[in-house]
């Protein structure tokens, strides 16, 4: 037995583990590591099983290739053959870009493979899909239409109020705005420190128990509750005169926009009480000095996504809530040095409306990505450019993407599937072509994707490589499938502007070197040193510079914004839409819960056990008046579908809300049982209607929704 540091990849948090190694060379066990100077022991319960998945039976052991309606197994190199021939064949016949290439969260359990596909498909010219767009892609569009401060919001650790709306990291352990890596003791050492809490969320979840003010408001109402927040900073001259003076367009336009947002239209609408909006936009714009706001998922896949999603952040902008001049950003960067930024703002490139629209509904094209809303339309829908063949690295969006009986029925017309994934999934049971990989303690790795994402203060991990794939098994990584493919078809991959030698296969290390070779840390160093995680304080800071003179402006009520205004302020209330009497009367949101990650890891040990189905949770006073007990069985029904469920009363939810947890179920006309996997919360979802018309964002929180004994 040998005890070795590593990091857990299921999800971003890359919590640093002790991975106990038995003498056959397997992994026996895993713990926190308490020694890692960011996750500093903590590990949730998925990371403590995580060794369970490598030696599971749903692990895919060697390439498959459907024969049939079944899959056989087939040699790597035949089936990369395979599917190159097939891939030149339908280049040749229809272009690249009936090519798609969809990227999952599940390449973040290797950070070479966040770059595989995106890099495979640029050389090929294919669309390229992921799952941001059925995530919080109205963050892209918003960067896009308000502008950015390169220097970046005050950080978390360093504010004295901050304002989280619509996301729960202390489950999630995801937030763009706040480092997650251990987020309680992140959140206790910050409250310590006297940080105040504003949480806006329609159940009151594990990270609104620690809120000073949590606004519970109706799901799909954050547009009122963000307008009547600015309405009120305004109206009492609590934002930064002197920022909105010098990088601010279109206050005056704004301050129009929110004047019908009075604490008390916006409590009648969100089911809020009006003083409580009061004391929040007190507390973070007049009694608070430092800090931001952050948004999650719940804003994003509600309705008015990117209105809702601006305004939020518009409380920011008109507060200043930004790195000044002077001040030293919190991460100097490690794997991704940080240039010294001005004190000024970006204005808005609207590169959104430069890049030519998806050939189906015109949605627009975000950080050049196609809109996986309107995948399986460009699959199903005849024409020039239709999709023919999908290669997905990291996803199960057979599960994942909403109406997944459309999606399903794509699939199917498909004339090539294939699937970079370990484990049997809905996605995997309709490919052509199966490739498993080498996951986790089985390659080296780096936590390029935290440092992308959350990640305020100079932390990298390096990972070797500490065990061998399960024997007998055929595994390839994203990386060596991106290049064998790329080989086959004549091209040359490029990783971060360095073309790789398409003769001899590149192996893992030297892809890894290629994702710090901009580092500021030389690779050989981190190798040295990361093992265990290390924070690089040694590097110099890096602060904030004098305005160039040359910088853009903020624009807080752009047009387009101000018409999505209008139609969200002529659109009828939540409140309005909850009178028992209506076909819909209850609000279906997502919940995420630590044991499964999406579709993923719902056949972990206690996963099984304490969360084999999802449950429907309400307000135990909701199913009262429903007449349902707790353990019932029921139907719940939108306009796009009926699943069957098992009510669960929860106080913490508001009256009108019910919840359940997404990524479970089965295969889209499969006949499963409800209590040993769940129910498809994807299947309540319309990809055509209640879409957001800019990149057509379905609405994916807030669903309208009845439920009814079963
Ligand atoms: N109704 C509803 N639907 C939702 C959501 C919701 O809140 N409500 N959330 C949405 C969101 S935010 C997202 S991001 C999507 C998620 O959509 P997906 O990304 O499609 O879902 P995951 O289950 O995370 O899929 C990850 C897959 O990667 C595989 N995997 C794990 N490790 C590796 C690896 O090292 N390499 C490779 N190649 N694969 C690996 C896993 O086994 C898994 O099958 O779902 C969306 N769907
Ligand atoms: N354990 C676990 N961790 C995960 C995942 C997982 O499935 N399980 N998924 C990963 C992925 S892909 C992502 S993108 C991140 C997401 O990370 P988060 O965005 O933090 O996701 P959630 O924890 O679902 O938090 C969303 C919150 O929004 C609230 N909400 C719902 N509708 C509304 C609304 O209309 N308005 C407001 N203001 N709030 C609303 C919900 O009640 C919920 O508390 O988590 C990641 N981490
Ligand atoms: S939070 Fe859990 S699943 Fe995510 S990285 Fe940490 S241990 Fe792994
Ligand atoms: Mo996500």
């Amino acid at each position: 037995m040998r005890v070795e540091k590593s990091f857990c990849r299921l999800c971003l948090g890359m919590c640093g583990l002790d991975v106990t190694i038995d003498d056959e060379g397997r992994v026996a066990g895993v713990r926190g590591d308490h020694e890692n100077p960011a996750s500093q022991g903590y590990a949730c319960v998925k990371g403590l099983e995580v060794h369970t998945a490598l030696y599971g039976e749903s692990r895919i052991m060697k390439p498959l290739k459907r024969v049939g309606d079944s899959h056989v197994e087939i040699p790597l190199e035949q089936a990369l053959d395979e599917i190159a021939a097939k891939m030149k064949m339908i280049i040749a016949e229809d272009g690249p870009q009936s090519l798609g290439f969809f990227r999952g969260t599940g390449t973040f359990g290797s950070n070479v493979a966040i770059f595989s596909w995106p890099n495979l498909a640029e050389v090929v010219g294919g669309q390229k899909f992921s799952t941001m767009t059925i995530d919080q892609s109205a963050k892209w569009v918003v960067k896009d239409r308000l502008g950015t401060w390169p220097a970046g919001k005050h950080p978390f650790m360093e504010s004295d109020v901050f304002l989280l709306a619509g996301t729960n990291p202390l489950v999630s352990v995801y937030c763009w705005d706040m480092p997650v890596q251990n987020p309680m003791k992140k959140l206790k050492e910050a409250r310590a420190n006297g940080l105040k809490l504003i949480v806006i969320d329609p159940r009151r979840t594990e990270m609104a128990e620690f809120a000073d003010i949590h606004l519970q408001l109706y799901p799909g109402e954050d547009a009122a509750v963000a307008a009547g927040l600015i309405h009120v900073i305004l109206a009492n001259g609590w934002e930064d005169a002197k920022f909105c003076a010098d990088h601010v367009d279109g206050l005056e336009r704004l301050r129009a926009e929110v004047a019908p947002f009075t604490p008390e239209y916006v409590a009648s609408r969100a089911g809020i009480a009006a003083d409580d909006l009061v004391a929040a936009a007190r507390m973070f714009a007049h009694e608070g000095k430092r800090g931001s706001v952050g948004t999650g998922t719940g804003v994003d896949m509600a309705r008015f996504p990117n209105l809702a999603e601006q305004l939020y952040e518009t409380i920011g902008v008109i507060c200043g809530r930004f790195a000044r001049e002077g001040e030293a950003l919190p991460n100097p960067g490690v794997l991704i040095p940080r240039q010294p930024p001005h004190a000024e703002p970006v204005s808005p490139a609207r590169d959104f409306e430069k890049m030519p629209k998806s050939r189906v509904r015109g949605a627009v094209r975000l950080m050049g990505e196609s809109a996986t809303p309107t995948l399986a339309e460009e699959i199903l829908t005849p024409g020039k450019g239709r999709v023919r063949g999908l290669l997905i690295s990291g996803a199960n969006p057979a599960s994942a993407i909403p109406d997944s009986r459309k999606v399903v029925e794509a699939f199917r017309a498909l004339d090539l599937l294939v699937v970079i994934e370990p484990f049997s999934t809905e996605t995997t049971r309709l490919a052509d072509y199966v490739l498993p990989p080498k996951i986790l303690f089985e390659h080296a790795d780096l936590t390029f994707g935290l440092e992308a994402n959350s990640m305020q203060m100079p932390y990298t991990q390096y990972t070797d490589a500490l065990v061998d794939p399960p024997a007998g098994s055929e595994m390839a990584d994203e990386g060596y499938i991106a290049w064998a493919l790329a080989k086959r078809l004549g091209l040359t991959l490029n990783y971060f502007g360095t073309d790789l030698d398409m003769e001899t296969p590149p192996t893992d290390d030297y892809l890894l070197s290629l994702l710090a070779a901009n580092a500021n840390i030389p690779f050989d160093q981190i190798k040295r040193e990361a093992i265990g995680g290390r924070i690089f304080d040694e590097l110099p800071e890096v602060r904030v510079l004098p305005p160039s003179g040359n910088g853009g402006k903020f624009e807080v009520m752009a047009d387009d914004v101000c018409a999505e205004m209008r139609a969200f302020a002529t659109s009828q209330p939540v409140s309005e839409t909850l009178d028992q009497a209506s076909e819909f009367p209850l609000q279906m949101i997502s919940r995420r819960i630590r044991e499964v990650s999406n579709t993923s890891c719902r056949d972990l040990p206690t996963a099984r056990k304490r969360a084999a189905y999802n449950p429907l949770c309400a307000h135990p006073d909701e199913f009262a008046a429903l007449g349902i007990g707790d353990g019932d069985e029921c139907w719940v029904t939108s306009d796009n579908g009926r699943i069957p469920a098992i009510a669960e009363g929860d106080a913490t939810l508001k009256r009108g809300v019910v919840s359940m947890t997404h990524g479970y179920g089965g295969l889209v006309g499969e006949d499963i049982d409800y209590k040993e996997r769940g129910s498809s919360i994807s299947l309540l979802v319309s990809l055509d209607r209640d879409c957001e018309p800019l990149q057509a964002m379905p609405r994916m929180s807030g669903v309208p929704v009845r439920v009814e004994a079963r």
